[in-house]
């Protein structure tokens, strides 16, 4: 048995990041690889980015819908890091030559005041430590081969992070029935697919109580002043040069960008 090396294959993700370039996942020569392993190696892949100056905006979550965990076929929520250089203003461009195949998905922002530590936090808990939410666009990019993975292979890879786009508004939880919040996403006008927010483990803020809870296994928690993206209400969408694209969050807002070359 193979034993992996977390500082080189952190390495080797963020050169497929860098040069843009799709890889072979890992797990084809590392099968054992378990749950832990692959978050040793997104801490090295978090490292690295620190290392070149970038900053974290906060943890978030991914797979935590029946949409996506049934389109990515991988039936656990995961979590991975954002930073500064992955934010591009609402209404803003992507662009397409900075990535490899990148889809898009509709979420909940929560805007986090107080520092959140597991074990044992519940959402009413996560809901009394939120200031805001917010309407988001994440832009999801695996850096592996047909956007192919098992579980390990995308929590090594930071969770395909890739791009995210907040909305312009926001919003107190408490003036809001924040798991009936029915989102559509649209591109060019046509609706792409379409949820409701307790599609996110039951309310979102169930997603950031998770969140607190694995962060804790590591010492970790959810800290004041980070961003938190929930994980997709939607299942994600291929994206386009010339695609314009527009989520809308009932009660939360619009939120959406252009791709450009
Ligand atoms: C993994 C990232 C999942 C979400 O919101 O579910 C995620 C992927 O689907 O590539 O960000
Ligand atoms: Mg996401």
């Amino acid at each position: 048995m193979s034993v992996v090396n977390y500082r080189s294959t952190a390495e080797f993700l963020h050169r497929a990041e860098t040069e843009k370039r799709e890889v072979l996942r890992i797990t084809a020569d590392y099968p054992d690889m378990t749950v832990e392993d692959a978050y040793r190696i997104q801490e090295e892949l978090v490292m690295i980015k620190l290392r070149q100056g970038h900053r974290i905006i906060g943890p978030k979550m991914g797979l935590t819908s029946q949409a996506k965990m049934k389109q990515m076929d991988v039936e656990e929520p995961i979590y991975g890091y954002v930073f500064d250089y992955m934010l591009v203003p609402n209404g803003g461009e992507i662009r397409m030559h900075e990535l490899i195949h990148p889809k898009v998905e509709a979420e909940i922002a929560f805007v986090i005041g107080k520092d959140i530590e597991g074990p044992g936090i519940t959402g009413a808990q996560v809901l009394a430590a939120t200031d805001y939410v917010v309407p988001a666009v994440e832009i999801i990019d695996s850096r592996y081969e047909n956007f192919k993975f098992t579980l390990t292979d995308v929590i090594a890879d930071n969770t395909s992070s890739s791009r995210f786009v907040l909305g312009n508004r926001l919003i107190n939880p408490e003036n809001l029935e924040l798991d009936l919040v029915g989102v559509t996403l649209s591109i060019n006008g046509e609706i792409k697919d379409l949820g409701a927010s307790a599609a996110v483990v039951g309310h979102p803020a169930n997603s950031v109580a998770m969140l607190a809870n694995m962060l804790a296994r590591k010492g970790d928690k959810v800290k004041a002043g980070d961003i938190i993206l929930t994980g997709g209400v939607t299942g994600a969408v291929m994206l386009a040069v010339g695609d314009t694209v527009s989520a809308k969050l009932d009660g939360l807002g619009e939120v959406g960008f252009k791709v450009v070359e």
